[in-house]
């Protein structure tokens, strides 16, 4: 009787409002995903909970083949465990290239590739957006190791490392970041901006504010951010706290719209 109490209690960190969403690993529940062979997805974050984006974990078993996003949607992948490797030649690479622990794709629309997971299976992260295009002409398709991404000190704190994934640029209407913050590094403000952000924690731990609350956070958890939503974070505990983060980029709120399927990327 006494193991099934914490059952019994109903008691989760999880937590939803308008303005944000903490997920916690013991609420995720998969689904299958559709167009994927012998994959599931935890989805995170998606257009019904107020975002305009999707974010979800992808659990490839060996074998598994993708699908594509849907038409108009640029995707960014991220290889939490496994590998992957592409039917044909993925961009900047030969054909049968495989993308490991730590590696990562972003493809725009134009640029729909299929993966099949290597032999242990793959678990990725995914962040999906509706691509607008920019005057500056198409994103182009990217590949990288995380452990090369250029980092800086963010607002010149060196206990503060931010790797920015993708090329800040006009074409690219997503940004996706990796943050490292050494134990007792903060944020230097509690910000409040039009970017929405989806967020999961790769290492450690710390406590975020989101909006009016407080929140302990550790790896594993899952947040979004609405515009606008107040954020703040402390990383605490001996290890360096780290999170992968998704933003909306690079576009002009009054004029441009996401673009939906038949909008050329
Ligand atoms: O890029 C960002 O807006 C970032 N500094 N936000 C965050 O970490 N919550
Ligand atoms: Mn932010």
């Amino acid at each position: 009787m006494l193991d099934q109490a914490p059952l019994l209690n109903g008691v989760t960190r999880s937590r939803r409002t308008a303005d944000y969403a903490l997920i916690t690993p013991d609420t995720f529940v998969p689904t299958p995903l559709p167009g994927w062979t012998d994959a599931t997805a935890v989805v995170h974050i998606a257009p019904e909970i107020g975002a305009r984006f999707t974010h979800y974990t992808a659990e490839m078993a060996a074998g598994s083949v993708s699908g594509g996003p849907g038409a108009g949607v640029s995707r960014f992948a991220f290889v939490a465990e496994g590998a992957v490797a592409f039917e044909d030649s993925p961009p900047g690479g030969p054909a049968g290239q495989t993308l490991g622990t730590g590696e990562y794709f972003f493809l725009p629309p134009a640029e729909d590739r299929r993966f099949t997971a290597g032999q242990q299976g793959a678990k990725l992260i995914v962040f999906e957006k509706p691509y607008v295009p920019s005057g500056e002409g198409p994103a182009s398709a990217v590949i990288g190791r995380a452990g090369d991404a250029p980092g800086e000190a963010f607002q010149g704190d060196a206990d503060l490392l931010l790797q920015t994934l993708l090329p800040a640029e006009p074409a690219f209407d997503m940004a996706v970041n990796l943050f490292t913050y050494q134990p007792g590094a903060r944020l230097p403000q509690v910000e409040v901006h039009v970017m929405e952000h989806g967020l999961i924690m790769l290492q450690g731990e710390g406590v975020y504010r989101l909006g009016d609350d407080w929140h302990p956070v550790q790896a594993g958890d899952i947040i979004w951010m609405a515009s606008y939503c107040p954020q703040w974070f402390v990383a605490m505990g001996k290890q360096p706290a780290k999170y992968l983060y998704y933003k909306d980029v690079h576009r002009d709120r009054l004029t441009e719209k996401p673009g939906f399927a038949g909008r050329e990327a």
